[in-house]
């Protein structure tokens, strides 16, 4: 009796859908869509045939791709038909449009590889597909297909921060400190698996947009841990925030124990192999766990290396050297678990690299510090020519 309800109610739990196939994330989705057929004109009157509606996408802040899924997995998406002309009514109207809302960072492909266009701003709209136009003299008076084809949504997060980081490094911990976001956070490997996005908000109401993703470690560019494919929502951040563990990482006693320089290295490593471009982006390194014990001496040692990092290169294991070694603009000591004042000096150092780098790319913006050290200048230039 007891080993019938032990298996029963082993059955029910195995129904319980897991909750990381429950995340709200999903990066990528394939959909049919098809636009309407335009009506039929009338010959006898010249009338008009009413053109197919479209179908198309719209950029919504708070949408995402897993609803687009659940509500047309498997179906065609279909516009309505174009009317057709009628004695009474010598011009149909035109076919209902289908809106398909989609998360900000969505660009759309059609089968062959073309892009079709990508939503940036909220309200940005890209047609997946056109109806056709309805019947004139020209077509005979017959309306046309619409076109109908596959399309692929796929999202590439838009934030200004990127964080990247080996497993456990603190990545979820520093997003739990910096911002309001409630990320899962525990002492094993790959307790993210989808990326998160939270809000670093400032007392005079500025926010800044972070994302977490999920660690990734030596030969991810082979496929090792979850890959790097997740990279490319690092693709349109503005800042690499690279987050490395003082005390290094061993992913299990079978695989090497890595030092934190070494996972530094190793990071710019795969993301070097990913898309090397990436380098090129401003970057800052915040050493974290910093409130553990003898860690200061690491900390400066990392900072040291940096100075010179190719003398160093040549004294490190040949597989964790990478190519092009990036430059960090910053290099911080944080501890993510006790906050305190590192937390609150990389929020604002995030702010002050965010705000030059708006200031290098459009020189029309003039950073608001530096505006006030201008004009004090000038009250001083000013000031000593009077006397
Ligand atoms: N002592 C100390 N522990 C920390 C600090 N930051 C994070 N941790 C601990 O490190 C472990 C991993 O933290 P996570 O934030 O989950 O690390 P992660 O980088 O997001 O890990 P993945 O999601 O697996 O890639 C947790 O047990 C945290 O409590 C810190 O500043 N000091
Ligand atoms: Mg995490």
């Amino acid at each position: 009796m007891v080993f019938i309800f032990r298996t029963l109610f082993a059955a029910k739990e195995l129904k319980k859908p897991r909750n990381y196939l429950r995340s709200k994330f999903l990066d990528s989705v394939r959909l049919h869509v098809k636009g309407g057929t335009g009506g039929t004109g009338l010959p006898k009157f010249g009338g008009l045939g009413g053109q197919g509606g479209c179908v198309y996408c719209v950029g919504k802040e708070d949408a995402n791709l897993k609803t687009v899924m659940g509500r047309h997995r498997g179906k065609t998406v279909s516009a309505g038909h174009g009317e057709d002309s009628r004695k009474t009514k010598i011009v149909g109207n035109p076919g209902s449009d289908v809106r398909i809302e989609v998360p900000l960072g969505v660009t759309v492909y059609r089968e062959d590889g073309k892009v079709l266009g990508s939503i940036d701003k909220e309200g940005e709209t890209v047609i997946l597909a056109r109806g056709g136009p309805g019947g004139t003299e020209e077509s005979n008076f017959l309306g046309r297909f619409g076109q109908a084809h596959h399309i692929r949504l796929d999202l590439k997060l838009i934030a200004d921060i990127g964080l990247v980081g080996f497993p456990n490094a603190g990545k979820s911990s520093l997003l739990k400190a910096i911002s309001r976001a409630q990320p899962k956070i525990a002492n094993y490997p790959f307790t993210t698996i989808k990326p998160n996005k939270g809000i670093i908000s400032y007392k005079d109401l500025r926010q800044i947009s972070i994302a977490d993703l999920p660690g990734l470690i030596e030969g991810a560019h082979i496929n090792v841990g979850l890959g790097h494919s997740f990279l490319k929502h690092v693709e349109r951040t503005k800042i690499l925030l690279f987050i490395a563990d003082v005390q290094g990482f061993q992913l299990s006693p079978k695989h090497p124990m890595r030092s934190c320089l070494e996972t530094v290295l190793l990071l710019n490593k795969e993301l070097e192999l990913y898309d090397s471009e990436l380098l090129q982006k401003p970057a800052i390194l915040a050493v974290n766990k910093m409130d553990l014990p003898g860690t200061e001496d690491t900390l400066q040692h990392i900072k040291e290396a940096f100075r010179d990092i190719n003398s160093v290169l040549d004294t490190m294991p040949e597989e964790v050297r990478p190519e092009n070694v990036i430059c960090f603009n910053d290099i911080i000591g944080i501890s993510a678990l006790t906050k305190g004042q590192s937390i609150e000096d990389l929020k604002q150092l995030l702010r002050k690299r965010l705000d030059d780098l708006a200031e290098e790319t459009d020189p029309n913006i003039v950073h608001p510090s530096k505006l006030f050290r201008q004009s004090k200048a000038l009250v001083r230039e000013r000031g000593s020519k009077v006397t």
